[in-house]
């Protein structure tokens, strides 16, 4: 069988929906997993999210994206301007899967969270956590729009040619983003409507799981197309 690369949108520690999809998408050990970012804060398991996503490196090619809540977080806990405003973003949420004190967060948690990248590029393919600036080559980039950016779903291609994909931009209705050159896998995984989205790149499916238990089975990924 071919190695496969996909992509899983924005987990917001739900593990119950991350552990359906990864077990519906039995990894094997030559593919790549993209995770977007946002792993961290709102919903009920962000530890459980890291320690499933730690021990995943060992089952394949994991690649993750630094969010913004991951950056939120990162400045939070070294006493930055997110310090007072980050609980309320699902930070409370967060340091309560880990018993209350962020203190509390292990070093190996804490060293997954910032080896997050920036953007990752690969066969064809840019993926960023929130968007990239469409007439910008990647070297040109800045963090900020990486990661803050929100979609309209009017955005022209990227300049290269390649589809992007992203998360971020929650989708409230829980189907994914779709337009030409751009998927956005954030369908809300934390809310009562939301699920969690993954993109298989071979066959162009997408696969979604709810943090409620169920698995919602896979449609393609051209269902969700929007021109
Ligand atoms: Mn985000």
């Amino acid at each position: 069988m071919t190695a496969r690369t996909i992509a899983i949108g924005d987990i917001h520690g739900c593990d119950v929906a991350l552990d359906i999809l990864l077990e519906e998408l039995a990894l094997r050990q030559d593919d790549t997993v993209i995770i977007v970012g946002d792993v961290i804060d709102r919903g009920p398991n962000t530890r459980g999210c890291i320690d499933r996503l730690i021990e995943l490196r060992k089952q394949c090619r994991l690649i993750h994206l630094m969010g913004n809540h991951e950056e939120m977080f990162l400045d939070a806990i070294s006493g930055g301007e997110w310090a007072d405003a980050w609980p309320q973003y699902g930070g409370r949420e967060m340091v309560a899967s880990y018993g209350g004190r962020v203190d509390d967060v292990p070093a190996e948690h804490l060293d997954f969270i910032k080896s997050g990248k920036d953007f990752y590029e690969s066969d064809g393919i840019i993926f960023a956590h929130a968007a990239i600036n469409p007439a910008w080559p990647m070297d040109r980039q800045t963090a900020h729009y990486l990661r803050w950016n929100r979609l309209t779903g009017k955005e022209a291609p990227h300049v290269s040619g390649k589809p992007i994909i992203c998360g971020h931009t929650a989708q409230r209705d829980s189907r994914p983003l779709i337009f030409p050159g751009w998927v956005c896998l954030d369908t809300c995984a934390y809310s009562l409507r939301g699920a969690l989205s993954a993109l298989v790149l071979e066959d162009q499916n997408i696969y979604q799981a709810t943090q409620w238990g169920k698995f919602c089975g896979v449609v393609p990924a051209a269902e969700f197309l929007v021109v």
